[in-house]
């Protein structure tokens, strides 16, 4: 997440969304107020982090103000910087030990799953893995056109259906025939949904079951694909999917586009899962492993 900061920041000119300076003009005030803690709770607020991580980062703060007797609101910037990287965990090491390993991308319309998967296949051949694609998104043609260029692209080989099909099918489908070809990993894609929507959470949930049927243990990675720009409603969608299908962990896409991302905090809080890489753009070279440090300095500088 190298180029995360700069893209951020292109990313926040672009939208004008930024309030550059702000968090710079609280931070050089000389004594801290009561007037800053409000300021500041506005801007954690803002920043989509959340009524309750908010709360809980203030309090603390408040407390180490207390503690160390700190006075002058510079001092604010480097507690107020660790109180939100104690809030988030470096990303866990991704394991192999499943030949091959059956990765289940699910989401909302439109989150990115489709791209991510283009990106995490890159990742994964450039690691000296075989790749196959799993295009559960028989809802659409273009859908299934989309990741089958991608595979020309990636030289990943892709198992698709029918338009209308049944994607638990596509699903087996594509889990025996990465068994027999000996591959090393496959992406299942699937398509977007509405955590809200009752049948077709039913349906991914079959498609989760149908992949244990083809290989016994699969799949054994869940990743859900959250855009970056969708704010506390975030949450909500990984609560749904979370029970739905045991989601085990959480990509943030489109981090360049988002003037906050501060969701990140609450979906760790709440549900414990670890946000496990980041989308910085539409290109397949666009996904990094996930930097807290990195995004820290990001919230810090986009509030
Ligand atoms: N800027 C930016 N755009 C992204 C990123 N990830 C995806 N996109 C764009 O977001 C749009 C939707 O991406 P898809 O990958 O098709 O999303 P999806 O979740 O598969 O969509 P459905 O299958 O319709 O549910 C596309 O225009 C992508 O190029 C990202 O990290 N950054
Ligand atoms: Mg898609």
């Amino acid at each position: 997440m190298a180029d995360l900061l700069a893209r951020w920041k292109t990313g926040l000119s672009k939208t004008g969304r930024a309030t550059f300076g702000r968090l710079a003009g609280l931070f050089g005030a000389s004594e801290i107020t009561g007037e800053t803690w409000d300021d500041l709770e506005a801007m954690l607020i803002q920043a989509d982090l959340g009524v309750e991580t908010t709360t809980e980062v203030l309090d603390s703060l408040k407390r180490t103000v207390r503690d160390e007797g700190l006075v002058r609101a510079a001092d604010l910037r480097s507690a107020l910087r660790n109180e939100l990287r104690a809030r988030l965990d470096d990303p866990p090491p991704l394991t192999w030990t499943e030949k091959p390993t059956i990765i289940l991308l699910v989401g909302v319309n439109g989150s990115g799953k489709t791209t991510t998967a283009a990106k995490l296949a890159y990742r994964f051949v450039g690691e000296g893995k075989r790749v196959l694609f799993g295009a559960a998104d028989t809802f659409r043609a273009a859908a299934m056109d989309q990741l089958q260029a991608w595979g020309e692209r990636l030289g990943v080989p892709v198992v698709t259906g029918q338009k209308g099909g049944d994607p638990g099918a596509v699903a087996y489908n594509a889990v025996q025939a990465a068994v027999a070809r000996g591959m090393d990993v496959v992406l299942v894609d699937t398509a977007g949904r509405l955590h809200t929507r009752y049948n077709l959470m039913e349906e991914l949930k079959k498609v989760y079951r149908v992949v244990g049927k083809a290989l016994p243990g699969a799949p054994h990675a869940v990743w859900l694909v959250l855009d970056a720009t969708t704010g506390q409603n975030a949450l909500r969608q990984a609560r749904a999917f979370k029970e739905a299908v045991g989601v085990t962990g959480v990509i943030l896409a489109k981090l360049d586009t988002s003037a906050r991302g501060g969701m990140a905090f609450a979906i760790r809080r709440e549900l414990g899962l670890p946000i496990l890489f980041a989308g910085l753009g539409e290109r397949m070279e666009d996904l990094q492993p996930f930097d807290p440090d990195a995004f820290v300095e990001g919230v810090l500088q986009e509030i």
